[in-house]
Formats: C-alpha cells, structure tokens, sequence
C-alpha cells in the first residue's frame, strides 16, 4: 500500500490515503507503484495503427546511434521513428479536442432546446453576453428578441462543428496579426469536427508520412479546440448559466458534512449540475433529506464541473482528479454524479467498500456497476431530482466507518475575463489598461496561464503549488483553470491574503490596492478559453506589441496527465505562448521531433514547447522567458527602476 505523505503534499489526502490502506481499498496510487509506465511508450516510439504491429523503434540508449542503425529503425510499413512520434502526439491532440469539442457541442445543443423553448428550467441569464455574441457573428439585432437572437446563434454554433469551409469564427477575435499568420501557415481551422477527422485520417497508415506537416495539422486541430469548441462551451454556457463573478468557496474534502446527505457532482459538463443544485434546495427534497435522518443536502464538486458550479454558485469543491476515490474513501458520500471526462473506472471498486453510489448520467459513458439515470436537456430537473432522491434515500446506510478529514480553505474563485476587466478598471472605464500599465511599470513582470490535471506518476499538487509560488515571488500574476486551480486553492493560494503572505513585492502591491489574489481561478478545463480572451485582450488595450507572442506571458501544465491537456498546450503554443509541461514528454525518443516543437516552433508560431519535470526550474524557464518578452519590448529598465515609496502607494491605491 502507498506511503501516503510521499504520494501527497495535501493533509486531507494523505489522511484518505492511509484510511484507504486500513480499510483495504486499491486506489490510484497504490496502481500507480504497481503498474509502472511501459518506457517505449512514454516517449512516443510505439506505433499500433495496424494489424502489422504493435511495432516499437526506440533508439539505443547510452550510446551514439550509427546512421545506418537509424535508417533501419522503421515500423514493418516503413514509418520512422520521427513519423511514428509526430503521428502519436497529434492523435492525443484529436483526443483532447474532441473531448472538449464535443462538450461544446452538448453545449450548445441544450443552448438551442433553450432558445426555442423545448428545455424547460434553463433560461438566457447573461443577455449583454448574448447580444455581444450576436454582434462578433454578425446576427441581426435590430427589435428581435433575445430568443429569436439565440435561436440563430445556436444554429450558428452547431453549424461551426461541421462546418467545411472557409474558418473557426472565433478565430476573429484574435488579434490581426495571429489570424494573418494561422493563414499563411495553414493552421487557421475549417470547421472543429473536420480538423479532428483529418488528424486520424492522415495518421491511418500509410498517409501522411512527414513530421512537420502532420505537426501543423495537430496545431490546426488545437486551435480549433481553444478558439473553437472549448470558447463555444464557456460563450454559451456563460449565456444560459451566468457569467462568473467573484465569489466566496471552500474547498476540500472537509467539505463533506457529518449530518448531512453528501452528494458529489463529479466530470465536465454543467448542463445537469445547474439542474442538480436547483433540486438539491427544493423543500420537498430538504423535508425528504430530514425524514431520512439527515440535516439537510450537500452539495459539493469534484474537478471541472466543480469549478463550473463553484464559479457561478459558490458551491463547496471536496477536490481534483486524484482526489476522486479518497472522497468515497471519507466513508459519508451517500452518491456520486458523473457525466464525462477524468472519471475513474476504479469508482464503483471502491464506492462496493463503502454503501456510495455512484451514477452515471451521460449515453456517451457508462461504468459497469453504476446505476444509470440519463439526462434528458427537454426534462432536466425530472433528471436532477431522481438523482437528488437516490442520495437521500441512501444515506440510512451510511455504516460507521466514516472520516472526514477536517481540512478545508477559504478561496475567492469566479475570475472570468468580464470581471477581470472589470476589477482593474472600475464599474466606469472597465479595461486592461491598469493591467498593462502595471506591467509596463514593471510591478507585474508579466502573466501566466498554469492549468491541467494531477498525475499519479507525481506527488500529487506538489508540482502545482511549488511552480505557483515561485511564479508569484516573482512578480508574475497567475491565471488557473482545472485541477491546477483547485490546487492552488487547496494550499490557500486563492485568498487575497495569499498577496502580501506568497507575492513579491510588486504583485503584492497591485494585488492589495485592487483587492484580488495574487493567482486568480478563471475555470474549468474548457475554461482555458478565457485565458485566450484575456491575453488578446492585453495586446487590444495596446503597449505590449501587437501579437499573444509579444506579450511576457507563459503557460504550464505541471502535473498533466490528459490529452486534453497536450491540445490545450497546443493552443497555447499555436496561438504564441511558450508552454512548458512536467511529469513526461510524450516525444522524447524522436530528437528531431522534439527539437522542432522545442526550439523550430518559435520561429514559425512565435510560442514554443518546453518539458521539465523540476516545478522551480520550469518556473525559471517561464520566467526567463517574460523577461526576454519584456527586453524586446523595452520594458524591461522598468522594472528595475521600481521603488515602492509612499507616492507609488498612494497612486495605486487611488487607482
Ligand atoms: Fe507498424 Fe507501420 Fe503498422 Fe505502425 S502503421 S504498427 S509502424 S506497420
Ligand atoms: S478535470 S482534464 S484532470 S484538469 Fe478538467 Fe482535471 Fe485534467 Fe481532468
């Protein structure tokens, strides 16, 4: 069984973790010791597209390899090793954007059930959004109402998924000089679905044969991904479910109540967690609840769909990916909600330990064991309250062997790119400008984007939080979706106390004067889309250069572990970020592969890919490269000239 301080830096965890052991329940982290990583595989030099492999071509290690050797490590078919690398990595990139692709469809599916009327219990809540929407796609406003506006933008939603000509509509909103350059390289996206078939197409055996090209058709399918379907998810989910805005959370396992029925929302998409909360507080539900012995329901997330609903509600989050089984673990979780993406299979092994249920809801996946209640957009809170009911009239059998770690943090979470704008400027004159100006200024040395998942190879949220605080010493204000952000939060990144506690100095002092944490939670996973919005938006407000690749920003995925994360990476890198992930790097035994999405990249899309497993070296890389972005913008004496005097103060604060 795992040594649960080694396997954790979290207390709640590592309690779960040795409750866990005691009680005999197999969890990822003893698999993870068990069940290590085939080391051809990690690298990428395994290929299995045909009935004529598996064929693995890894080169020698620990010596020089001769030419003649290298011309002869080939698949049967003939296929290379930089062949077999590049083709790998871009099927994770289809991967991961057709995960995210596909909940933007769902999205915007239901969007249109709302707009006609056909989903009762959803309704337009965000309607400047709405109508800035129809704006940016060209929908006639005019005297129509919002549901004749909406039932267009969903149609026109829809149509981008299968679209075959011309490009992503999103792709408009970048700034000119990124939507010229996707165009002249042939990265600029047709339509999401085409992009992701054209991924297996040219992988299939046989067919595209040439490292580059298919590695500009992986950048292609990313961005179709971050400025396609995961912007069309967060759009219009902000549309119908309101747009986030500051709130007050709590976050981790000591979220789960001692007297109350505990029902855990647990997966990606927000369509049935809304419903779900709104039948959590129906009296009828709450009088059920208390005749069964409980006090009452509560509600709490688990990974995206609970940053989803924290973000919009405030509802507590029990924790990330590795957090999922240790939650059951606690012994006082009556049921668990799944829809898609990040389950684990494991679940119903452990929740058989304990008397959890756990229900699975989505016709796109189903887990042997579970009971099934499907959701139904045109019946939806009919959906909600079965599953509300099946919690309840669980919790009688709650046994004895219940512990719930006491650990749980304040955070402030619900940082979407309006609220952003709108904090720095003032209700008056919302915009980046202070933003740039305190970048300028050489307060803030720059942004960056630290998302993506736990991975059981890694302590859990150690490379997270290390890599967060180092960023934030150094004056680099940090953006957070996904398991990253709930990290973070965990380890009380997220309160603006964090500022004048982690920040160096001038962070802190930016942080203090707008009254916001020095590592801001913008999200879930699709949610990265915002982070795109955000660094546009700092090069439309203007002094930062006129591309995302001007800009002292950076991203990293520390503890990745999905290949939802490799396309999001992608985008970042396609759209001019340099992005550095830890843990593993999935072409390492292709040096021409990696060499070109390491150092050739640069050249061609301005960001560029990095691996390092180190947090506080990948930090470093970051960071050295903000200050190269500053060098040549010529901000960089800025911040060497930075003094905090009385005056400065002052002038922040008025600001
Ligand atoms: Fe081997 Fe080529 Fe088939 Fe891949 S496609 S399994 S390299 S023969
Ligand atoms: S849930 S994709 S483990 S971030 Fe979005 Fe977390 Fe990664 Fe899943």
């Amino acid at each position: 069984m795992a040594e649960a301080e080694t396997k954790s830096i979290d207390n709640a965890s590592i309690k779960m973790i040795d409750k866990a052991a005691s009680d005999g329940v197999n969890t990822a982290f003893d698999r993870a010791e068990t069940k290590k990583p085939c080391p051809i595989g990690v690298e990428g030099s395994c290929c299995k597209h045909c009935g004529m492999g598996p064929c693995r071509v890894p080169p020698p290690k620990g010596r020089q390899e001769t030419p003649e050797e290298k011309q002869k490590r080939r698949g049967v078919c003939g296929a290379t090793a930089e062949t077999i690398a590049a083709r790998n990595f871009i099927r994770m990139i289809a991967g991961g954007a057709a995960a995210h692709s596909d909940h933007g469809r769902g999205v915007a599916e239901v969007f249109l059930a709302v707009a006609k009327g056909e989903a009762p219990g959803y309704e337009i809540k965000d309607e400047q959004k709405l109508l800035q929407l129809a704006l940016d796609w060209g929908v006639d406003i005019g005297d129509r109402s919002n549901q004749e506006i909406a039932i267009n933008i969903g149609e026109i939603a829809l149509a981008e998924f299968g679209k075959q000509e011309g490009q992503v509509l999103f792709l408009n909103r970048a700034p000119l000089k990124r939507q010229e350059l996707w165009r002249r390289e042939g990265a600029a996206p047709r339509g999401i679905d085409r992009e992701i078939v054209e991924i297996m197409h040219r992988t299939h055996i046989g067919v595209d044969q040439d490292y580059r090209n298919l590695l500009r058709q992986g950048v292609r399918a990313s961005i179709a991904d971050g400025w396609g379907g995961s912007m069309i998810a967060t759009e219009l989910q902000d549309i119908i479910f309101g747009t986030p805005a500051p709130v007050l959370g709590r976050i981790n396992l000591g979220v789960l109540s001692r007297d109350e029925v505990n029902l855990i929302i647990h997966g990606h998409e927000p369509l049935l967690s809304e419903m779900v909360v709104v039948a959590a507080q129906d009296p009828e539900m709450i009088a059920l609840a208390k005749s069964k012995g409980a006090n009452g329901i509560n509600i709490a997330g688990m990974c995206c769909t609970a940053n989803e609903i924290l973000m919009r509600h405030g509802i507590p989050l029990a924790g990330n990916f590795l957090q999922q089984e240790l939650a059951i673990v606690t012994g006082a979780v009556e049921a668990m909600v799944v829809d898609v993406q990040c389950i684990m299979q494991s679940l119903t092994a452990v929740a058989e330990c304990y008397h959890t249920k756990i229900i699975t809801t989505s016709p796109k996946a189903k887990i042997p064991g579970a009971i099934h209640i499907q959701f139904d957009e045109h019946n939806a809170m009919e959906s909600a309250r079965a599953i509300v009911k099946t919690a309840i009239e669980n919790f009688p059998n709650r046994g004895s062997n219940i512990d719930i770690p006491k650990e749980q943090t304040d955070l402030v979470a619900g940082f979407s790119h309006e609220t952003i704008n709108y904090l720095l400027g003032g209700i008056y004159r919302a915009s980046y400008r202070p933003l740039n100006d305190n970048i300028i200024n050489g307060r803030i040395r720059g942004v960056a984007g630290v998302v993506g998942c736990n991975n059981a190879r890694v302590k859990h949220n150690e490379a997270h939080t290390t890599m967060v605080k180092e960023l934030i010493k150094n004056d680099v204000l940090v953006l957070q979706t996904g398991c990253s952000a709930i990290a973070s939060a965990e380890a009380g990144l997220m309160t603006p106390e964090a500022a004048s506690k982690y920040a160096g100095e001038g962070l802190a002092s930016v942080c203090e004067a707008v009254g916001i944490p020095p590592v801001l939670h913008l999200g879930s996973c699709v949610d990265n889309s915002r982070i795109l919005i955000a660094a546009t938006a700092m090069v439309k407000e203007g002094g930062l250069g006129d591309d995302i690749s001007e800009l002292p920003v950076a991203g990293a995925a520390p503890e990745w572990m999905s290949e939802k994360a490799i396309s999001i990476g992608q985008y970042f890198v396609g759209s001019g970020v340099f992005t550095v992930f830890g843990v593993n790097w999935p072409t390492l035994d292709s040096e021409e592969v990696s060499k070109y999405l390491f150092e050739d990249f640069e050249a061609i899309y301005g960001g560029m890919w990095a691996f390092e497993p180190d947090p506080i070296k990948a930090a470093h890389l970051m960071i050295d490269h903000i200050d190269k972005k500053r060098q040549a913008l010529g901000i960089d004496k800025a911040r060497e000239r930075v003094l905090f005097d009385m005056a400065m103060r002052r002038e922040l604060e008025g600001a």
